[in-house]
This record gives C-alpha cells, structure tokens and sequence, in this order.
C-alpha cells in the first residue's frame, strides 16, 4: 500500500449531558480524526486523547504536533507499507500511544478496505453482537445519579459503572444498589483518586458485590494495587496502568489486578490491544473493552474487538445517544443491551459528510 497523505480533522461534538470523573469534568468531545489516502482505499482512525493531559499525558494539541512533525512523515520511509508495519515505523518516537494509535488504525482500515474484510473478522472476533455497559459521571446529588443510573437500565444496559473519588464512593454505591437490587452487573472506576491509604475506605465497598474496581491507585503504582488487592475483596481492575501487552503480562505476574480494561488508544492502537487480550486470556484473567467518548469511528473498531473471546465482561461500548445527540456515522443503537458488530470491511463504517462537516473545527493535509 502506498499512502499519498494523511488529513488530519480536528473536531468538536458536544455531549449531550456533562461527563465528570475525578480528574474533571467534560461538556464536548473533542477529537482528531486521521484520514489516510491511498491509490486504492482511504481509511479512518480515530484519536482518543482529550483536549487536557488529565486521563493520560497525551493531550489533542501534542497529538496533532506529534502526528504532524514525526509520526507522518516516518511513513514515508515504507513503500509497501501495511498495518503491521507502522508501529515499528513509529517506534523510535517515544510515547504518544494515542497518536500512533489513531494512525496505525488509519492504515489497518485502508488496507482492510482495500481487501474487504472487516476489522472483527481481522482481529478474530467470533461475536456478531456484543453486551454493552454504561459509565455513569459523578453527579451533584444522589437523586440526580439514581434518576441518570435508573434511565440507562430502562434503556437497556447490561451493566453500570460508576465514577467515584473521595467523598463520592461507598454512598452512591450503596443507594444504587438499594434502588436496583443485588442483580444489577455494577462496578467502579476511579480513575487513580485514592492512596493506598484509603484501603479502609475501599474495603467498605466489600459489602456491596462489584465486578470490579478499576484503577484505584496511580498508574505507575503496580506494587501499591498488588498491595491493596491483598486488602480489599472487590477485584482489582486496571486501565491507565495498562499500556502495552507486557505491561498486562507483568502487572497480573505481580498479582496488580485480576481484570483488564483494554482501551486500543491507551496501549498504541488494535494490535497491540489484540496481544493484551491473548496474553489475559493465557492467564485467564477477563477482559472489557474500555472507551473514551468515541465518535461512532471510534465505537465501530472497538465493538470489533469487544467482539473478541477473550471479552468476556461488558465493557463500556455505550450506544451513541448516550453521548451525542447527532454521532457523525449512522448512530449506533442498542437493542436489548446489545450493540451489533459491524460486518462492512475495516471499521465498517463511514462519516456522514454533512454530520462531519457540522462538527469541524479545522482540518490539515499531509501529503507523503
Ligand atoms: O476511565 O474509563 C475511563 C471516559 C474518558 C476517559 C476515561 C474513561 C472514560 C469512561 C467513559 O469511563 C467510557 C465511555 O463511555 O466511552
Ligand atoms: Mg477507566
């Protein structure tokens, strides 16, 4: 495959209600969308970075600068280039896994158009439907959040994940649990808000059932959530910390957490997020696929992989009225807590060009 250049499109979609977690609060999806052209295909990726360094270092306007100034042009270097080959193209760029992912990404779709096969059929997905759950934001009173939580369960959900942080915790957990009953699939993500310290805290979430507790503690921190796994009955889920297949191989060897979360954009792109399932699967530790407020690009590649075996929790795949009240592509809906695998070649799916247009900010031509 030869490309002829890249389009980046910096976009900006808002939500339709404020998303808060314990590093902020979030009123409009911005993005950059990657567009590689080649002689026979084009192909989309989708950059999950957000406009601040709050989730992860990477933030929209680096991603741009570093696609722009390296990433790209390393391209040029390959003449016959396909998806395998870009990460070891990009690979002496350190970092920017959000980056690379989204062009790594770019080129997988070109090159799956171009041979028509579909990105679930790629990565060996063996669902033609997957289970979606929701995660709900931090909210400013407890009625607020049993009205938010008791509306995704009539629309559907399969499972709830709360945000948390100090002082948003054990009460929320407690009222959700009252409202819906023990039978609800329930978890809680906490976006690294506490210290090993408030492991007496955490324990008071024993009681309650969860799934699961996703990053509790810092990203760096594997010896602390080994730590805190020892202290705490909830399983330890991990997101931030998980960057790369040996990251996952190395925090389960630690016993750092009991589940994954695999997000493509945290751990460079589908491939690399295609090796953490095999190697979780290979210990036997489950795995979800995480999101980050996908336009229906984004959703449509990650419900190829959520299609995968080795997914065998409900992962946070939401329909695209849960965040937008006009997605880019055709939204996608849920029917009875399921959202379909699309079966197109590559991601399946197209922006619908006015919707694009209506959401543009800016967009820039890279040519190779
Ligand atoms: O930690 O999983 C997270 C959104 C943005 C950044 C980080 C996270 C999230 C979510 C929402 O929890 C997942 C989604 O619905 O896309
Ligand atoms: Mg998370």
């Amino acid at each position: 495959m030869n490309l002829n250049g890249v389009e980046l499109r910096r976009v900006r979609m808002p939500l339709v209600a404020p998303f808060r977690t314990s590093f902020g609060t979030q009123t409009a999806r911005d993005l950059i969308l990657v567009r590689v052209v080649t002689a026979d295909a084009e192909g989309w990726g989708e950059c999950v970075a957000m406009a601040d360094p709050l989730y992860s270092s990477e933030y929209l306007d680096g991603c741009a600068d570093v696609l722009r100034r390296f990433l790209v042009p390393a391209l040029a270097c390959c003449d016959r280039l396909d998806a395998p080959a870009v990460a070891p193209a990009l690979a002496a760029f350190r970092g920017h896994p959000m980056a690379k992912a989204a062009l790594e990404t770019a080129v997988l779709d070109a090159e799956l158009r171009s041979r028509g096969v579909p990105l679930a059929r790629e990565l060996g997905a063996t669902r033609d439907r997957v289970p979606c759950g929701v995660s709900v934001g931090i909210m400013d009173s407890l009625e607020a959040l049993l009205e938010a939580v008791n509306a995704y369960v009539e629309a559907g959900y399969v499972r709830v994940k709360l945000k948390i942080e100090p002082g948003w915790d054990v009460e929320p957990v407690r009222a959700v649990r009252e409202r819906f009953g023990d039978d609800l699939l329930l978890q809680v993500d906490a976006n690294t808000a506490y210290t090993l310290r408030d492991a007496q805290r955490l324990a008071q979430l024993d009681p309650f059932g969860l799934l699961l507790i996703e990053q509790p503690l810092e990203e760096e921190d594997l010896l602390g959530h080994a730590h805190l796994a020892k202290l705490i009955k909830t399983p330890i889920c991990l997101d931030e910390s998980i960057t790369s297949a040996r990251s996952a191989a190395q925090a389960i060897s630690l016993g750092a957490c009991q589940i994954v979360n695999i997000k493509p954009g945290r751990v460079g792109g589908y491939l690399e997020a295609r090796r953490i399932h095999d190697v979780c699967t290979a210990h036997g530790v489950p795995v979800w696929c995480g999101g980050m407020l996908e336009s229906g690009l984004g959703r449509a590649a990650n419900l190829a992989l959520a299609a995968l075996p080795g997914f065998t929790l409900p992962g946070d795949t939401s329909a695209s009225d849960r965040y937008y009240q006009a997605d880019i592509t055709e939204p996608f809906v849920l029917t009875d807590g399921y959202l379909p695998v699309p079966t197109g070649p590559g991601i399946g799916i197209e922006p619908k060009p006015d919707a694009l247009n209506a959401v543009t900010v800016s967009t820039e031509w890279l040519p190779l």
